[in-house]
């Protein structure tokens, strides 16, 4: 059996209170308890978090009931003083990261006590961290979410090297220049990477985070990787979903019919616009009443017509800023009311409160119109859980382009919630839009929702760790001295020897310009020498043209594979042979416009045209966009790569397509073949010459050149150690 999931959050999905001595326990509000609760009902999976309440006034008894009755929910207690509450999750947690992170001003007296409140950051990450360890064994799956918790991945990794580590983020991920305020940025981005895999819910947020891992320089980045030593760090979207059937069937709920009978009565004949939020600053809730106030301004044929049903749920209530904003909203919506109201109709109807699951939603049934404008959002299941709950195809959602959920659901009325204009007129398009006309267009976004759920997020998510930690098994020891002298020792011993070696990062270093890359007099020689000892076939098996191999190596007695099998010239021979069925090269018409197009996109980037492939270099590119584009580029490139028969397969800065079938693996075993050695040496450095480490028996000597996951059973540092190694190996 596979060892259970530990899901690790700030929040438990049952929060605990204590009012006049009594405990009481409710389910959490908030999208990511809503969202796994469904998922982590499951006995062999724990949940470890905080129940909510400060432990100081809690008795020995009273923390014993709170574990008894989490237990039941397969919920574990972490408990936190009422000074660690103050310090890690009001103050650090959600007056630090949660605004910067989304782009909202910090308060002058929170940056104040930056120093103060990572201090308990960190105390209290430990603390999870300890709680994680007593509750797991080694080998465990652990998931571990948000924001507040981006030190745990290192912490666990510290004493679990084998654990399989997940982290995802809730929320956005800010750009570089915003995330680099913070004192101790680079000290949470490692903690975040002592993850094997990490989730956004889209792909800029990942990009985000991938610039900020380069701006520190804590690893060598790769497209959705960083690369750390032996360690491989996914780094990739996952954008959470709902329970989509849930919600589209809960009209046959008596509960949810009782209660939109009730709402269909208390709207009658109004157009209702809802807005649905925790009460926080984020959420841009004063903006969309500023709005709503300026549509009555400017309309007056709409009063009497509109009611705006505002729900915002409790949040964060000890916060200083949380407290300002209620008083601010509330100030507004009497002002708004006082203004335009009449006896028979007033025009905002506010309620500050937690509804329950068929209240809520009844009210999505009810709503003709959702108007959801945070100024930024993570994702914003509110949106997704309207256009499901709506009976066939109808209702109109407002949406701001600025919530993750915007990637989705382009065919929302997309507003942009910085420009008040902007917010009006679409709340009034929403108003004014034919039933008809936008049912196709809320067709098209349900379907959406309903393929992309919360489970299949979670699936896919666990799916991807364990995945990548197959990938990243067991670290490539270095090449010692001590295994260098076995190496030549049995080289001396053979009889008939295969070297196979790849040209870029092994026999000399990236140049900037893939033809400033020439070898050195040394590395010449050391070939030369190599390849002119009896019983030795020394091949250069690399991705080159045959031009630059020719220019470069072609005066030694070596064998060349050029573009990575497609043409090869044995060490005797005076010309190059065609693999058969290569030659057609019809493709790259079709295929080189599209990666010029992103080239363009792209400075620094360009692209080469070989005979019977073509590579999209970056070496050069600005990464944030290399990045950006790589994704977009694979995704385009991978139904036109299906139809013409051809394999996308990125390198080292390159990504490269070509005829399938051609590799270097194939290569590799070609030459096996028509050589039978009793020594084989292979050295790459990139991932094209992974198929070559493949591809050879298990007891050639296949060697890494440079950092990140391998076949390869040895590691070598860079070019200059290979020549080093070389020399011992010509020296016979
Ligand atoms: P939240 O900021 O909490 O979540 P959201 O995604 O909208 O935002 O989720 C809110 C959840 O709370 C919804 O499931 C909704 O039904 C519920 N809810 C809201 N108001 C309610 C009310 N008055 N009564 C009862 N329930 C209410 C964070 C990020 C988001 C991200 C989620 C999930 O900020 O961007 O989408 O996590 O990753």
């Amino acid at each position: 059996m596979s060892p259970g999931l530990i899901i690790v959050s700030n929040r438990l999905p049952v929060s605990v209170k204590k009012t006049e001595g009594k405990l009481e326990f409710f389910p959490s509000v908030g999208g990511l308890s809503m969202g796994l609760a469904s998922y982590a009902n499951n006995r062999r999976n724990k949940w470890i978090g905080w129940p909510g309440l400060a432990s100081d006034d809690l008795s020995e008894k009273e923390r014993q009931i709170i574990s008894d009755e989490l237990l039941k929910h397969n919920c574990y207690p972490v408990f936190l003083t009422q000074k660690q509450i103050d310090g890690f999750y009001n103050g650090y947690s959600n007056r630090l990261l949660w605004p910067l992170f989304h782009d909202v001003v910090l308060s002058k007296s929170a940056v104040e006590k930056e120093d103060e409140y990572w201090k308990v950051y960190r105390q209290v990450n430990k603390i999870y961290a300890e709680s994680v360890l007593a509750r797991s064994n080694a080998g465990s799956n652990i998931w571990v979410h948000d924001y507040h918790l981006m030190l745990l991945p290192a912490l666990l990794r510290a004493e679990r090297p084998d654990d399989k580590i997940g982290f995802f983020l809730h929320i956005p991920f800010p750009p570089m220049k915003g995330f680099t305020k913070l004192r101790d940025a680079p000290a949470l981005l490692a903690g975040v990477l002592g993850s094997d895999l990490v989730g956004f819910h889209i792909v800029p947020y990942a990009n985000n985070f991938l610039e900020s891992v380069r701006h520190y320089d804590l690893g060598t980045i790769q497209p959705s990787k960083v690369l750390l030593g032996d360690r491989v760090v996914r780094v990739t979207d996952f954008p959470i979903g709902i329970d989509y059937a849930k919600w589209r069937r809960a009209n046959r709920l008596w509960g949810v019919r009782k209660e939109y009978l009730r709402l269909k009565l208390k709207y009658w004949g109004k157009k209702i616009i809802i807005t649905v939020d925790r009460m926080d600053p984020s959420k841009g809730l004063v903006e969309r009443l500023v709005a709503y106030q300026t549509l009555l301004e400017q309309n007056p044929d709409l009063h009497k017509k509109v009611r705006l049903v505002m729900i915002a749920v409790p949040s964060r209530t000890d916060i200083e800023e949380y407290k300002r904003l209620k008083e601010k909203l509330e100030k507004l919506v009497m002002e708004i009311n006082t203004t335009f109201g009449t006896s028979n109709w007033q025009p905002v109807d506010y309620q500050y409160v937690s509804l329950g699951f068929e209240q809520l939603r009844a009210l999505y049934q009810r709503a003709d119109i959702a108007f959801i404008t945070p100024l930024r959002d993570g994702m914003n299941l509110v949106a997704k859980e309207y256009l499901a709950s709506r009976s066939g195809h109808s209702g109109v959602l407002v949406l701001s382009k600025t919530a993750g959920a915007a990637e989705e659901l382009k065919d929302s009325i997309m507003v942009d919630p910085a420009k008040p204009a902007s917010l009006v007129r679409g709340l009034k398009r929403a108003i004014n839009m034919p039933r008809k006309k936008f049912a196709k267009r809320v067709a098209i976004m349900q379907q959406t929702i309903a393929d992309s759920t919360i489970h299949t997020w979670a699936g896919g998510f666990m799916k991807s760790l364990r995945q990548n930690n197959t990938l990243g098994k067991g670290p490539t020891a270095s090449l010692s001295d001590l295994k260098q002298k076995q190496i030549v020792d049995d080289y001396n011993r053979s009889f008939k020897r295969l070297i196979l070696l790849d040209y870029d990062g092994v026999l000399a270093p990236f140049a900037s310009r893939p033809e400033d890359a020439a070898p050195s007099p040394k590395v010449k020689r050391l070939l030369g020498k190599l390849a002119q000892t009896p019983d030795n076939t020394v091949v250069i098996i690399s991705g080159r043209s045959r031009g630059n191999l020719d220019e470069w190596l072609g005066h030694l007695h070596l064998s060349l594979v050029a573009e990575h099998g497609i043409f090869t010239k044995k060490a005797a021979d005076k010309d190059w042979q065609t693999t058969p069925n290569t030659a057609s090269n019809n493709w790259q018409a079709i295929i080189a416009p599209v990666l010029e197009k992103y080239a363009a996109k792209t400075p620094g980037a360009f692209v080469e045209t070989k005979t019977a492939a073509l590579v999209w270099h970056y070496r050069k590119a600005n990464p944030y966009y290399a990045h950006k584009y790589l994704v977009i580029l694979k995704r385009v490139l991978k139904p036109m790569a299906t139809k013409y028969g051809l394999q996308v397969k990125q390198g080292n800065k390159i990504l490269e397509v070509r005829p399938l079938g051609i590799d270097k693996g194939t290569s590799a075993i070609a030459w096996l073949h028509s050589t039978s050695p009793d020594f084989v040496l292979a050295i790459g450095d990139d991932y094209t010459d992974e198929d070559m480490f493949a591809g050879v028996p298990a007891s050639a000597y296949t060697i890494k050149v440079g950092r990140g996951t391998t076949k390869a059973h040895y590691r070598l540092k860079n070019p200059a150690e290979v020549e080093q190694f070389l020399e011992k190996l010509s020296k016979k």
